[in-house]
């Protein structure tokens, strides 16, 4: 079966975590009492896809990063051979945006990934200290393409359009490898 690898980045509560339970079904998170993750965790996944007219089943694999840069020596092995990347943040968080600029750059600057298998979830709920719009991203996420989360109240729409960038990764993952077998054949 065909794997994805996909990195979850992003802030101390963005809500990587509640984003990739709900998506990997793997128990409800939001609005519990906080506990940061440690390190990275892995979640798996499958979908099944059709690629040229042909159905491909595909393991997806969720990687839940600490948002703490006391992990930051271990960026490289998160981006390691990653499909595509995944970012999370708050903007009732002033801090986040500023923040999502060094994921950025180490996650898909720094390791070639294509802005296209890149996607931004804008998780908006409330915190006690923040305000609407505080964290507005800036302008090295213009080509990117941004979702909304909404898990409280619109869950699964933000479930299909999270599956529809997953297609597009797997895709474009699938259509690269079949590429590179074709070159080493030849
Ligand atoms: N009400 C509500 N709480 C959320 C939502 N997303 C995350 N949280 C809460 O915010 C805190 C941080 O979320 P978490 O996923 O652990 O953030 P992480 O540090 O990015 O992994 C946790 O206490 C979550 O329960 C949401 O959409 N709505
Ligand atoms: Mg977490």
């Amino acid at each position: 079966m065909f794997k994805i690898k996909i990195p979850v980045v992003g802030p101390v509560r963005a809500g990587k975590t509640a984003i990739s339970n709900f998506l990997a079904d793997a128990g409800d998170s939001i609005g519990t009492e906080y506990i940061p993750t440690i390190g990275c965790r892995i979640l798996e996944m499958e979908q099944e896809t059709k690629i040229s007219n042909r159905k491909e089943k595909f393991e997806i694999e969720l990687w839940d990063c600490s948002g703490d840069l006391k992990y930051e020596s271990c960026w490289t092995a998160l981006s390691h051979d990653a499909n595509g990347v995944v970012f999370a943040f708050n903007p009732y968080e002033a801090n986040h945006s500023k923040e999502l600029n060094q994921w950025f750059t180490h996650f898909v600057q720094n390791s070639g990934i294509r802005e296209e298998c890149c996607l931004i979830i804008e998780n908006r709920y409330e915190t006690e200290t923040g305000t609407p719009n505080a964290g507005k991203l800036g302008n090295l996420f213009d080509g990117i393409k941004k979702i909304k989360s909404n898990m409280e109240n619109e869950s699964e729409k933000f479930r299909d359009e999270f599956n529809n960038f997953i297609q597009s990764v797997a895709a474009f993952s699938k259509s690269k490898q079949d590429q590179e077998e074709k070159m080493i054949l030849r």
